[in-house]
């Protein structure tokens, strides 16, 4: 169809050369949408597709901060203020070395539509740092964070803007963020989500993405008649966040998660990962996966030197059920194939965009049930929106109603996408409907919104 490949033209003509994660989840969305786009005429006509690539506005400024020997260091940092239609912009922070504005393009497109799906008046935004909190003091990232939040603090507000967590951004700094907005403007709002409890933080928004995608992955086998994650060998990656609930979850209903990584490699533990000793090592001491084993010498560490060309060693442990949790492309068409052949019959994204292109296009064709990430992970950014919910009742919810809400709204999210896919012709998968669902939202509040 003549606009979607316009569209990724005109996109490749403006690559600024950082540009390839938000072409690629932009192509992947516009080619599953193309049903929709030929059967109504008015997505075209108020030209959507368009209107909907280009961000709102994107801010990008300085941070100069000064480290614990007085040196002065200086940061990029960015928030892309991507599409307001359906409520305030809303999305995570992410600091990391790796950060650009195309990183933060992708993240910030693909969250406009999980936003979408999650039925909450939120719409989609992203922003971060290519500052790296690994190695840093606490009062280095509490330095930073004031830096950073003496610009951002300009262009967000409650009913504005409200960023949350991301890669590299938990408790820790949205309290300093938190704080530091406090200080630039006097003013004590639900500004930032995924706040510390005790000033206006929700309970369960800790657990809530990984929680999620556990409940997504059920309701998917229950809706495809097979049989529960109960017993069933599971790899996850990652061991920031995510990956951490998701196997903390997996636990909790029986499963067996055998897997986590970070950046230096994984750890295979065949007796189930221990979520609880994660926990310490990444959100208290903060060191690599290595030191899990000097806990349970049984199990094994393997370095990402020792990877196989193309591949990431979690995906060549036979599962059942996998779960990439880390980053994007963390799982590629080399990993497709080892999954397969060793027999896996479910695939949810916990992290963004995780798996290629071309290793989901593998998925789809082998019938390997395929939860997307704006589909399953989209628990976090609701509780964040029940968060917001909260913060401006001035009310406080208990985590049994925070956890029922969250258990409603993936299973809500998982009943649209099947009736969407189905009324597309292929109710099994699962990309194309979460594509049409969340895309569709958006374009009629922005028709009905006129320009
Ligand atoms: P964390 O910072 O808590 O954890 C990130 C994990 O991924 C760490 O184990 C980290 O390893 C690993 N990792 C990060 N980058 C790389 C890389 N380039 N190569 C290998 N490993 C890497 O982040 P989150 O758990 O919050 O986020 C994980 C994913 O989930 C991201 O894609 C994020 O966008 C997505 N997400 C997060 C949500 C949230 O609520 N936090 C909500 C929805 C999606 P190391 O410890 O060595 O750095
Ligand atoms: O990717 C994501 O959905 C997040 N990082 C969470 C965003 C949020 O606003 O809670």
């Amino acid at each position: 169809m003549n606009v979607i490949s316009e569209t990724l033209q005109s996109l490749k003509l403006s690559n600024c050369g950082t540009d390839t994660t938000f072409f690629q989840a932009v192509e992947e969305v516009l080619v599953s949408i193309e049903p929709l786009l030929s059967s109504y005429s008015k997505y075209q006509e108020n030209a959507i597709v368009k209107r909907l690539v280009i961000p709102d506005r994107q801010i990008q400024f300085k941070v100069s901060w000064l480290d614990d020997k007085n040196d002065i260091q200086v940061n990029n940092g960015y928030r892309i203020q991507f599409n307001n239609a359906l409520g305030p912009y809303k999305g995570g922070l992410r600091f990391h070395p790796s950060v650009n504005s195309g990183i933060l393009k992708f993240l910030g497109f693909e969250q406009i539509l999980k936003n979408a799906l999650t039925g909450v008046a939120i719409g989609g935004g992203k922003g971060g740092s290519d500052f790296d909190p690994k190695g840093k003091s606490d009062k280095e990232v509490m330095k930073f964070c004031r830096a950073f939040m003496g610009e951002l603090y300009k262009h967000i507000g409650a009913t504005i803007d409200v960023p949350a967590g991301d890669i590299g951004v938990g408790g820790r700094e949205i309290g300093y963020l938190y704080g530091a907005y406090k200080a630039y403007t006097s003013r004590y709002e639900g500004v930032l989500t995924g706040k510390p409890l005790f000033f206006g933080g929700s309970l369960m928004r800790t657990e809530a993405t990984g929680y999620g995608v556990i409940y997504f992955a059920s309701e998917m086998l229950k809706s495809e008649n097979k049989s529960s994650l109960e017993h069933k060998i599971c790899t996850v990656s990652g061991s920031g966040n995510v990956a951490i609930y998701t196997i903390e979850k997996l636990k909790q209903i029986g499963a067996v998660p055998v897997t986590c990584s970070d950046s230096t490699g994984f750890i295979y533990d065949k007796n189930g990962i221990d979520s609880e000793l994660l926990k310490v090592l990444k959100f208290e001491k903060r060191v690599g996966l290595e030191e899990y084993t000097n806990i349970y010498p049984n199990a094994k560490f393997t370095s990402i030197n020792e990877y196989e060309d193309g591949a990431h060693g979690v995906w060549s442990i036979p599962c059942f059920g996998a779960f990439p949790c880390a980053t994007q492309n963390e799982l590629t068409l080399k990993d497709a194939t080892n999954l397969i052949s060793n027999g896996v019959e479910i695939v949810t994204e916990g992290a963004n965009m995780p798996t290629t292109q071309d290793a989901t296009a593998l998925f789809l064709k082998e019938g390997i049930l395929f939860a997307p990430a704006k589909a399953a992970n989209a628990g976090g950014v609701a509780v964040s929106g029940f968060e917001m919910s909260q913060n401006a009742s001035m009310g406080k919810w208990t985590s049994l109603e925070v956890d029922l809400k969250l258990q409603e709204t993936m299973r809500e999210i998982s009943q649209n996408i099947v009736k969407t896919a189905n009324d597309f012709g292929d109710g099994r998968n699962y990309v194309m409907g979460a594509n049409i669902a969340g895309f569709k939202k958006v374009a009629d509040a922005m028709i009905a919104e006129g320009i």
